[in-house]
């Protein structure tokens, strides 16, 4: 079947879905494709961190309802060395908070919204065969077949590649367009979701000679933790005692208890810094992690992909109106945030993960900096300014 849209988006993941819905409050057709179903990406347990500028676009474009009414203002973070627990004021430091808030719940949101607004057309879940074509025109084409087998053929405007790291828009930009910078950790993360209370009012991060750990939450009764594990770590050898004897060892504190609780999710992440540039080819533009991925310390991934679409709907809409300044200016205004985001994901993860098999420089220089982002002021401010966010558009 052959359709036409202004913009094709591919990927319902955070990117895709706001997209779609800042499009449509400037008046502009979108067809949005997922290759999972709607329960998947509903239960999809990923990133629970929103920077200030996040949760201020969400709340500008009326999807922050559940969000202001849920999500945890958090004012700042443990971060935990040498046997002890120091807090980084981050309110104090630079007037800005954070929030807690699973992406799944942003996505519940989005999806729902969505569908209230354009019907259950308005995602189309569970396709097949995905492609895209004529990139190089001024009518590029999706393709992808339905859950009920229907073949279609949607013509637009523009597409837009929200479909994650292993998507398939940025493989269909020739490679030698592409300059792609990546790096893997020699490291990666095992995170549980629990059904327990949470043993602290804010996220700690904990720098211990067995390796990092995060105290992260979901809710008053949720919690949410994380363990450097090997990056070839199988999950079977992780049975519930394990994870959580590792984790109160990595945390341990006179006068502190880690509370154990039911798991109600485990899995294993491997963690990159990747960026690949440009974020357009002639009317394809990548947005979130099918353009950067970043290590999860810094809590950026999701912020990241929220802050591309947010310059991505203008620049769109000004392309269908025959004003592309801001779609030419699209991928450099974006690889400035990416490129800073880079630089303090590679930055928090160096500082308190511990490298197989390292001498003692490494943990001695990791302390050091520890100390000194703790006790000066300037060093203080500088992750909490780098964590809270940079402002958005
Ligand atoms: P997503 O969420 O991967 O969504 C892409 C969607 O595209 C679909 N797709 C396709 N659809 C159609 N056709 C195809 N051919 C397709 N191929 C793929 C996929 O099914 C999927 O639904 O990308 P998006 O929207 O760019 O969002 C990025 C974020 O999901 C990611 O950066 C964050 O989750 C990263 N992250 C964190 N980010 C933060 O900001 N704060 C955090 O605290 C944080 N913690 C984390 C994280 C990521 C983690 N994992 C598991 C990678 C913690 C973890 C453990
Ligand atoms: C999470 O809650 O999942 C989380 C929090 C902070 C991070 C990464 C993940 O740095």
């Amino acid at each position: 079947m052959r359709t036409r849209t202004q913009i094709g988006i591919v990927g319902a993941g955070p990117a895709g879905l706001l997209l779609s819905h800042l499009l449509a409050l400037r008046g502009i057709d979108s067809v949005l494709i997922e290759t999972r179903s709607r329960e998947y990406c509903e239960a999809r347990q990923r990133a629970g961190v929103l920077e200030a500028g996040s949760v201020r676009l969400l709340r500008e474009v009326g999807l922050a309802g559940r969000l202001d009414r849920q999500g945890i203002e958090h004012g700042g973070i443990y971060l935990q060395f040498a046997g002890e627990r120091r807090h980084l004021d981050f309110r104090e430091l630079t007037g800005r908070t954070v929030t807690v808030y699973a992406q799944t719940e942003v996505v519940k949101d989005l999806i729902a919204r969505r569908i209230a607004d354009a019907g259950e057309a308005a995602i189309q879940f569970s396709v097949t065969d995905t492609s895209v074509t004529r990139l190089e025109t001024d009518t590029p084409v999706l393709r992808y077949t339905s859950e009920d087998g229907v073949q279609y053929e949607v013509s637009c405007d523009a597409i837009a590649g929200c479909d994650g790291f292993h998507g398939i828009c940025r493989p269909a930009i020739p490679a030698s367009e592409l300059t792609v910078v990546e790096r893997g950790y020699p490291y990666a993360w095992l995170g549980i979701l629990a059904d327990i209370p949470p043993s602290t009012d804010e996220l700690i991060y904990a720098h211990h000679r067995r390796g990092f750990a995060l105290h992260s939450l979901r809710g008053p009764t949720t919690s949410r933790l994380y363990l450097q594990v090997d990056p070839d770590e199988d999950i079977a050898n992780w049975p519930d005692d394990r994870i959580w004897a590792e984790l109160s060892e990595r945390f341990a504190l006179p006068g502190w208890d880690l509370k154990p609780g039911p798991v109600l999710d485990k899995n294993i992440t491997p963690m990159r810094s990747f960026v690949s540039a440009p974020m357009r080819h002639g009317r394809l533009f990548l947005a979130g992690d099918a353009a950067h991925i970043v290590p999860p310390t810094g809590a950026k991934g999701l912020n990241l992909a929220l802050a591309d679409v947010a310059h991505l709907a203008p620049a769109l809409d000004g392309l269908v109106r025959g004003q592309p300044d801001k779609a030419d200016a699209y991928s450099a205004t974006c690889l400035d945030r990416v490129w800073r985001s880079t630089h303090f994901s590679w930055w928090m993860t160096t500082m308190l993960h511990r490298t197989p098999g390292a001498d003692d420089m490494e943990a001695q220089l990791q302390l050091a900096q520890l100390r000194y982002v703790t006790s000066s002021r300037a060093a203080a401010t500088s992750l909490a300014e780098n964590y809270t966010g940079l402002p958005l558009p």
